[in-house]
Parts: structure tokens; C-alpha cells; sequence
């Protein structure tokens, strides 16, 4: 894809029209060095900083605000990711590419260093489906936890789903270092930045005493990748994303982001479940 069949039209184009697109075609964008529109809170965004940084590709994958195109919701941005959301991919060769988890995969197949792959199908599976769990189950009602909700009934039916899902990750989590055994997988790039949100926001904004109560497994798992220790090379990107994401929690909760989110006067709506156990 890349090279002779690259286009060289601006960013924000429609480098090829819907019908192209509507037959399969990627939509393709600029060409040269591939771009991650992202910015550090973006908890989707992170697994592929996380890919980007384990295989050392921050030379070859620039990372910069959506600010660039206009934002988010832009014309320019929309027309690349018609769901105006993060993260976006312009890949080398210009195609448009969105989804997280696509763009993580395509980041781990497409460039040398390790690939993280699990050695057997079973754990390959495994792996695929604990991010599943998380993308379908979690990621679109995470916003429960520090976004507008239309009342303390929806929130708090979206956060009990949330407490089930950690049960049901716990289940799948493998009790070792990392999250399908003892090596690192995509499944801990998908799973451990949102994981940051949780323990921030469930203890700091929600009361409980305890994000991992009952769940050993995640627990053990979400210290090692936050420790950034014991020598080992990957638990060093999973720490530098954790900073990434905190600081940016910090300066939501600087900026009275639960005030504004109505989360605070929800919260006091007692006859809603808002701690766990
Ligand atoms: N399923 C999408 C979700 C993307 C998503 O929700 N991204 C968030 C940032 S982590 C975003 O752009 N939120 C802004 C918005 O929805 O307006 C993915 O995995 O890429």
C-alpha cells in the first residue's frame, strides 16, 4: 500500500470517494510518516501508545493532537474518522485507520520488533477475548464513570454493569505476571490503561475502598504493569503510559470535571448503589 499507489492529497480530503469506500477500500489520507492522533488521557488511544513505545517506534509514528486537524469533531477529522473519536491512524502509505484495537494490531503486524504474539491458539483466543469483553462490555459505558449521564438511575445501572464485567475479567485474568500468563500480550496494552480510570476514579470519585475487592488476579496483574519495576522491559511503557493517563485524571479532577459531569450530586442520590462490595 505504501509508495507508488500512495496518494499525496492533504489530510482531511476524501482521498477516495464512498463508493470506492462503501466496496471495502480504506479511505486514504496524506502520505509519510504514519500519525496517531491521540493525547494522553485517551485510555482507548493508550494501547497503542504502549505498542508504540514496547517496539520502539517513535521515530516512525508520530503522535499528535487531533488539535492538528481541527479536533475531534472537525470536518478534517471526521472525514478520516467518520466517528470523531480518538484514536486515529494515518498509516505510512496514507491510509485512515480507527478503532483502537485495529489500529493496535495493524501497529503490532505491520513493523519488526516483537509482536507480542501468545504461543498457542488457545491463549491466542483468550487474549482476544478478555479484549473483547472489555471493548463490548465496558468501553461504552465506562463514560458512566466521569461523563454527563441523563440521570443517577442510568449511571448507576452502568456502573453495576461495570462491576460485573471486572468480575467476569477476573475470571479470564491469569493470576501471573501479565494478563494471559507469563508474557506480555495485547491483551495487557487494551486492558491496562482503562484499568488506571478505574482504580482513580472508583476510589477517588466513587467512594470505594477497595477498586480490586474480590478480584486477586486483576489486582496483582494492574500492580505489576503500574510498578514500572522489577526489571522488566514492558512493565516500563505500561508505567510511562500510567503517568500519561494520571496526571491528565488529575488535572479533570483540578478542573472539577465530577462537579460539572453532575457525578457529584448522583452520587447522593442514595437509594442507587454507588460503592461495591
Ligand atoms: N471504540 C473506540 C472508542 C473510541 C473512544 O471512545 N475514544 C474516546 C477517547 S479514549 C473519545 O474519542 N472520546 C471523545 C468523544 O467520544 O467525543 C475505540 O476503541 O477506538
Amino acid at each position: 500500500m505504501e509508495g507508488s499507489r500512495a496518494t499525496t492529497r492533504r489530510a482531511g480530503t476524501r482521498a477516495v470517494g464512498l463508493a470506492q469506500a462503501a466496496r471495502g477500500r480504506a479511505v486514504r489520507a496524506m502520505s509519510g510518516s504514519a500519525k496517531l492522533y491521540d493525547i494522553p488521557v485517551s485510555n482507548n488511544g493508550a494501547r497503542c501508545r504502549i505498542a508504540i513505545y514496547a517496539k520502539g517506534l517513535e521515530d516512525k509514528i508520530d503522535i499528535v493532537p487531533p488539535s492538528d486537524l481541527g479536533g475531534i469533531k472537525s470536518e478534517e477529522y471526521m472525514a478520516l474518522n467518520p466517528k470523531g473519536k480518538m484514536p486515529l491512524l494515518i498509516t505510512e502509505g496514507g491510509i485512515a485507520l480507527w478503532e483502537s484495537e485495529v489500529i493496535l494490531q495493524y501497529i503490532l503486524d505491520k513493523y519488526d520488533g516483537p509482536s507480542f504474539t501468545l504461543e498457542t491458539p488457545e491463549e491466542r483466543a483468550l487474549c482476544a477475548l478478555s479484549t473483547k469483553i472489555f471493548d463490548t462490555y465496558m468501553q461504552p459505558i465506562q463514560g458512566c464513570l466521569y461523563r454527563v449521564s441523563e440521570s443517577a438511575e442510568q449511571r448507576a445501572s452502568e456502573l453495576k454493569v461495570m462491576d460485573e464485567n471486572l468480575h467476569t475479567l477476573e475470571d479470564y485474568c491469569s493470576g501471573g505476571e501479565y494478563f494471559c500468563g507469563p508474557s506480555p500480550s495485547s491483551a495487557d496494552m487494551s486492558l491496562f490503561p482503562s484499568f488506571v480510570f478505574f482504580e482513580f476514579m472508583l476510589e477517588r470519585h466513587f467512594g470505594w475502598k477497595d477498586w480490586g475487592y474480590e478480584k486477586p488476579k486483576l489486582k496483582s496483574w494492574y500492580d505489576n504493569l503500574k510498578s514500572g519495576g522489577d526489571g522488566s522491559e514492558f512493565t516500563k511503557h505500561t508505567r510511562r503510559v500510567y503517568d500519561e493517563i494520571y496526571q491528565a485524571l488529575v488535572a479533570w479532577e483540578e478542573g472539577g470535571r465530577w462537579e460539572t459531569t453532575g457525578v457529584n450530586a448522583h452520587k447522593k442520590e442514595e437509594e442507587y448503589k454507588w460503592v461495591y462490595p
